[in-house]
């Protein structure tokens, strides 16, 4: 049994989701209350891959307030795979993801220099004040090097373990071209044989 370990980066503004996406990709659970994090918070996740792959993914859950406090460059050391996460009734949230893709970018990247698979995930659709249309986050999403976006309700439950799956999809086709003579990134490890830890699982 092959297991992929992967480092995958929450990252967006205060307030749009990103703990509880995590909590109910983690945990099935959804709380209403507000809690913002402070610094960043961990959590694993098992995926039973296939018959022959496991994935542990360890999810960096990384406050809104970080990309003020210049911290991102050490949370995203080794860092295989990223979401980006805006809320589709805050403008300013939508526009932030500008920078924290370049953030992400310019501190950030694979082994052969390309940037790292992001996916942009537009949270809370299941409110009706929506204001950011899709074509808008459509052409944003191609122009800025994502691999896709997806609309996505924590509260709902919608599309939470498909966004996290693509993104997964992808880490994999990208680990699968690089060259095996490569090294990693640092303190990554993108596949290992490796059956006795435990942790959360699908
Ligand atoms: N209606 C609705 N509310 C949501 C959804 N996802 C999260 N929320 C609510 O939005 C608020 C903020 O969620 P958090 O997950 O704490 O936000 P965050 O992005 O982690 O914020 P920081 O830790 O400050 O960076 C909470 O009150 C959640 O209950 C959703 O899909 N729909
Ligand atoms: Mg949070």
């Amino acid at each position: 049994m092959t297991e992929h370990l992967m480092k995958i980066l929450i990252v967006g503004d205060g307030n749009v989701g990103k703990s509880s996406f995590v909590h109910r990709y983690v945990d099935g659970q959804f709380n209403k209350t507000y809690k913002m994090t402070v610094g960043v918070d961990f959590s694993v996740k098992l995926l039973h891959w296939s018959d022959k792959e496991k994935v542990r993914l360890q999810l960096w859950d990384i406050a809104g307030q970080e990309r003020f406090i210049s911290m991102t460059r050490v949370y995203y050391k080794g860092a295989l795979g990223c979401v980006i996460m805006f809320d589709v009734t805050s403008p300013s949230s939508f526009r932030s993801c500008r920078h924290w893709k370049q953030d992400l970018d310019n501190k950030a990247m694979l082994p052969n220099g390309q940037s790292i698979p992001c996916i942009l995930l537009a949270n809370k659709c299941d409110l009706a004040q929506r204001v950011v249309s899709a074509d808008s986050i459509d052409r944003f999403s191609k122009v800025n090097g994502f691999i896709t976006w997806m609309e996505t309700s924590v509260k709902e439950n919608k599309n939470i373990g498909e966004a996290m799956r693509r993104l997964v999809q992808e880490i994999l086709s990208v680990e699968s071209s690089l060259d095996p003579l490569e090294p990693g990134p640092q303190d990554s490890t993108y596949s290992q044989m490796d059956n006795s830890r435990g942790g959360s699982c699908c």
